[in-house]
């Protein structure tokens, strides 16, 4: 006999979709969307359509291991808990005691999403001392890019944008990575509007845009500048609105805009002055246009600036003023839960050191005073997502260093490690969850019990805490018992929403409402910010514009995994069709290259080898690596961070995955 559960999904995506697992015999063997969640209705990517076969892939781990072979060999023997927490314990005390507890890092980031299980390890390594993770990978130069303008105006509800009469995908292939927006393109289109598409290749969500607008990558800021240009010339900016509302229009219009001509936009994007006027006069000729910004253009080292002059356009037309107009970049959600009662910042007896987790290659091979002695993984796979593959597998490789990882699978990062603790899938242990593309939180009970040994992030890090004595209350809770204290402290969001539905595992919609105001500095929107190193927004060339490698390489979202995650499932592997790079037909032409060939691309820091796909969905000059394979699957000894490289984003610290060059050659 079966039984339906409710549970949510934990990945790192926009949407945070409502689940109903079906549950036979302590399986779970059937897993859909909720059909009562409002972002999800019902529907599920191709990814967590069979989310079971994760969760009880013969690939899980169960129990815990300990290295015998050589690092990265993948050679281990199975050791009890009790003996896995003992050596953890015991190694650590000898590197405190030699080296400082600085000498040890934690590495995490968003395997799971659920705001306990993800933030399981920040009062434990808060209480130990340990050196810190900047926790930069994602988009961290967006946020900045936005708050510049906006503040910490909230953003408006996705569906808003539905009731739009132009909605401009800027940057995001939602097809891939927020398929449950495609409700409010499928909405703008029934109610007659349009919907324009801004990206660096023809990615699968141009099938859903009446018009596709291919830049080069990095110069999307100089785009909005020239829009803004064109606005200015034709009289369609909303004078009333700007002079209201507004800091710093008229010296944007004075100082910047002037350079920014059709003809020079024309230079830097690389688009025609037709379609920059075209794309200008839409916009401004909307009656309320709609701005769905992804994450990939803020991934250059000049992400930031170029966020911030996009996040400028609504305020020119006086989009915000209008039903169904404005921009989203992300929900403002970090305020529905008291966080600061899981983090516990105030266990530590001073800041301790700060280390950026895209510069993990260095910090593993460079950093001194202390060195990294000890690395502890959880829910994240460096050895794969992060930049600069070479420099991290060459620190993972060192003999002196203590590695732990905690995870469902031997991942690349996994093989590197002394010791491997085997994780809890979400459907195994609890959670509440909030998202980052719409304004649901939800909690989830376990669905079933623990595959093997495994255990959950929260009661490694309780292990861990008991074995070095540390006596702090919230490490002898449970993760329901914390979910439980969160919900009885207060917050503005979920002033008024249905409690009931909430702890019967019911997704629920905090309150999103704007009180009035923009909350920013001088209380107006500033296009002019006199607290940063350049009071108003103009373009900044990307790292690499001016490379010499002939191509741009795109590292994008694969529709069939997510980061590396779900490269255990063979069906989504064979549907991404190999590691491929993605080439247009005149550049393989012009060096002899074909379709399914291996190629080699390379830059400074490495190599590797793809399937090549020629397509003219890429244009000349860019290539598309696609996914983040595990090195199991690869077809050299590399994937594609081996091409991506340590440098940060121009504010926020952010990672650089797509402002690269490479060069492509016959494998
Ligand atoms: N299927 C799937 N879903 C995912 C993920 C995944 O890997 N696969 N990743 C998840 C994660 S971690 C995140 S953060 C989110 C968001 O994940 P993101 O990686 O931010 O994905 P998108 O927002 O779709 O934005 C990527 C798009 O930006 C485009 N792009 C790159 N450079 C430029 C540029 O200079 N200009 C313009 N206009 N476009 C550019 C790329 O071609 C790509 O289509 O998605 C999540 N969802
Ligand atoms: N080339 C390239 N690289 C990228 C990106 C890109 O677009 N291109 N995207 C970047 C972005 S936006 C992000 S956010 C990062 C993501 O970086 P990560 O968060 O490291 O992403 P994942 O590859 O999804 O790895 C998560 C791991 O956590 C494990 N896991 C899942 N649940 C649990 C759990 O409950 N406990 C434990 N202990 N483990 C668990 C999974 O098995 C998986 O191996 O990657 C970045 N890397
Ligand atoms: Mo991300």
């Amino acid at each position: 006999m079966s039984v339906t559960k409710r549970s949510v999904c934990p990945f790192d995506c926009p949407d945070t979709c409502g689940l109903l697992i079906e549950v036979e015999n302590d399986q779970a063997v059937k897993v859909s969307g909720d059909p009562e969640h409002p972002f999800t209705r019902g529907t599920l990517c191709p990814k967590m359509l069979h989310y079971e076969k994760s969760v009880h892939s013969p690939l899980r781990l169960t129990q815990p291991l300990k290295r015998t072979g050589a690092k990265g060999s993948g050679e281990f023997t199975p050791i009890s808990w009790d003996e896995a927490i003992a050596e953890i314990a015991g190694r650590w005390r000898g590197i405190v005691e030699r080296f400082g507890a600085e000498a040890i890092l934690p590495y995490s980031y968003a395997g799971t999403m659920g705001v306990v299980q993800r933030n399981a390890g920040h009062p434990f390594f808060h209480r130990l001392g340990a050196s810190r993770l900047n926790r930069t990978i994602c988009s961290p130069a967006k946020g900045a890019g936005w708050q510049a303008v906006m503040g910490r105006t909230p953003t408006p509800h996705p569906d808003s944008a539905g009731s739009s009469d132009l909605l401009i995908l800027w940057g995001i292939n939602a097809a891939a990575t927020s398929i449950h927006f495609l409700h409010a393109v499928k909405q703008v289109k029934k109610n007659g509007g349009r919907v324009l598409l801004i990206d660096t290749y023809r990615t699968p969500t141009a099938s859903s845009a009446d018009r596709t607008y291919l830049v080069r990558p990095g110069s999307d800021g100089a785009l909005a500048l020239g829009i803004m240009h064109i606005l200015s010339r034709e009289g369609l900016v909303d004078r009333a609105f700007l002079e209201a509302e507004v800091q710093g229009y008229p010296e944007l219009e004075r100082e910047v805009l002037p350079r920014h001509t059709p003809e020079e936009t024309a230079r830097l994007t690389g688009l025609k002055i037709a379609e920059i006027e075209e794309l200008a006069l839409s916009f401004g000729r909307a009656r309320a246009p709609f701005i769905r910004l992804g994450s990939g253009l803020s991934r250059y080292g000049n992400g930031a600036m170029t966020v911030r002059t996009i996040s400028c356009l609504p305020a020119l037309v006086g989009a915000w003023g209008k039903p169904g107009g404005g921009m989203f970049p992300d929900t403002s959600t970090g305020t529905a839960f008291a966080m600061g009662e899981i983090t516990h910042e105030d266990f530590q007896r001073q800041p301790t050191r700060l280390v950026n987790m895209n510069r993990l290659g260095h910090a593993l091979n460079e950093l001194a005073d202390p060195p990294v002695m000890s690395l502890y993984v959880y829910h994240s796979n460096p050895a794969a997502v992060t930049p600069d593959q070479n420099a991290v597998l060459k620190g993972l490789s060192r003999e002196d260093l203590f590695t732990v990882v905690h995870e469902r699978f031997m991942t690349d990062t996994a093989r590197y490690a002394d010791l491997v603790l085997p994780a809890t899938s979400s459907l195994e242990h609890s959670d509440i969850y909030r998202a980052y593309g719409t304004y649901c939180i939800q909690r989830a009970q376990a669905a079933i019990p623990p595959v093997g040994e495994s255990r959950s992030n929260w009661e490694v890090f309780g292990l861990l805490a008991a074995a070095l004595g540390f006596e702090e209350p919230i490490f002898k809770e449970t993760a329901d018992q914390v979910i439980d204290r969160i919900l009885a402290l207060p917050s503005p969001l979920r002033q008024g929403i249905d409690e009931a539905a909430l702890a019967e595992g019911r997704a629920v919609e905090l309150t999103v409402e704007r009180s009035g105001g923009w909350l920013t500095d001088s209380g107006k929107i500033e296009i002019l910010n006199p607290q940063l190193s350049h009071p108003l927004p103009g373009y900044l060339p990307s790292h690499e514009e001016e490379g010499k490698l002939p191509f741009r390489l795109m590292t994008a979202p694969n529709p069939y995994a997510l980061n590396a995650t779900f490269y255990e499932q063979e069906e989504l592997r064979r549907k991404q069709g190999g590691m491929q790079l993605k080439m247009n037909p005149a550049d393989a032409a012009a060096r002899g290259l074909a379709s399914g060939e291996p190629v080699l691309a390379s830059n400074e820091l490495g190599e590797v080898t793809f399937s090549l796909e020629v397509t003219d969905q890429v244009p000349t000059g860019v290539v598309v690596a696609e996914g983040v394979w595990w090195l199991d699957y690869a077809p050299g000894k590399r994937s594609v961070n081996a091409l991506t490289s340590q440098r940060l984003t121009d504010d926020g610290e952010g990672s650089t995955f797509y402002d690269n060059r490479v060069e492509v050659r016959r494998a």
